[in-house]
């Protein structure tokens, strides 16, 4: 399959899609499809039609992480940690580092990588047949990608801990009641449901959003101190933005943005 069928990219209405397309082997994720997927999240960043972004996945999987039969035989372990460092790393960051919010809308199975990248984004949207896999252990593995990053902050480190030691599949409904996912719909709802979400981040303040994604990421790693003074900076830039200035007028004079 040529390198830019494996991810299929659509722009609609400020909405960048980015659809994961290796249905046979449920969006498994090879080396030139990681590629892609990062360029693709660079020109979304840079591009100012773009206002939100979704990741999705063809067929009846969201993705499963690493393609295990990219490489025929045993990589030694230098090879695996180049790899990641080559990678994973650099596409799990963007991710979370986008500026713009970001959704991953899930259908089927995430698992090992593939669910790092759904946990990297700022929304998750679930059919009730998703199912998500620290699967990782399952084949010796440490989770990689941020898993051991996002899991202990989003659920506890209880439930982080059974999940990646366990490396069982866990059910849509668990996923919602830890507070992973932000809406649980129908499977033939998924798309509508995605997109109204999307289109309401489209007509959000861009610039505003990315100022509190910044502060949000950063609230795990500071100190309170640290915290409040990251928000009183970003609250300047903030002020002197005209999303602001918009929408303080509209409020004020009862107008319309
Ligand atoms: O080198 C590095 O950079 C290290 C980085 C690692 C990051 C990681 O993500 S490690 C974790 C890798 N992922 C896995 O270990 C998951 C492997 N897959 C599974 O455990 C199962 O397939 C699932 C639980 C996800 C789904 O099970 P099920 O029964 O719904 O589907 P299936 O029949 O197993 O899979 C359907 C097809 O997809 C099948 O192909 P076939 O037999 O019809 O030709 C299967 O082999 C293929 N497939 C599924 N997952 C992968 C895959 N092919 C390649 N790589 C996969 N990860």
């Amino acid at each position: 399959m040529p390198e830019e069928d494996s991810v299929l990219l659509r722009e609609t209405e400020g909405i960048q899609e980015m659809i994961l397309n290796r249905p046979s082997v449920l969006n498994a994720l090879n080396s030139s499809m990681i590629r892609r997927l990062f360029d693709a999240l660079e020109a979304a960043e840079k591009n100012p039609t773009v206002h939100c972004v979704v990741v999705a996945g063809n067929g009846k999987g969201f993705c499963a992480g690493q393609d295990l039969k990219e490489f025929t035989e045993a990589l030694s372990p230098h090879a695996v940690e180049e790899h990641v460092a080559r990678y994973y790393n650099p596409l799990i960051t963007r991710l979370y580092y986008c500026p713009k919010p970001t959704i991953a809308s899930i259908q089927g199975v995430a698992a090992g990588a593939g669910m790092s990248l759904a946990l990297a984004c700022d929304f998750r949207v679930a059919s009730t047949e998703a199912k998500f896999i620290q699967a990782f252990v399952n084949i010796g593995l440490v989770p990689d990608s941020g898993s051991t990053y996002f899991l202990p902050r989003m659920i506890g480190s209880a439930k982080a801990m059974e999940w990646t030691l366990l490396g069982d599949t866990v059910d849509a409904q668990q996923a919602w009641q830890l507070g992973l996912i932000t809406s649980l719909t129908a499977p033939a709802d998924l798309g509508q449901v995605t997109r109204r979400l999307a289109a309401r981040l489209v007509e959000a303040p861009s610039s505003t959003m990315a100022l509190i994604k910044k502060a949000i990421r950063q609230s795990g790693d500071n100190s309170w101190e640290q915290q409040l003074t990251l928000e009183q900076q970003l609250q300047q830039v903030a002020a002197g933005t005209t999303d602001h200035r918009r929408r303080l007028d509209a409020f004020v004079h009862k107008g319309k943005l």
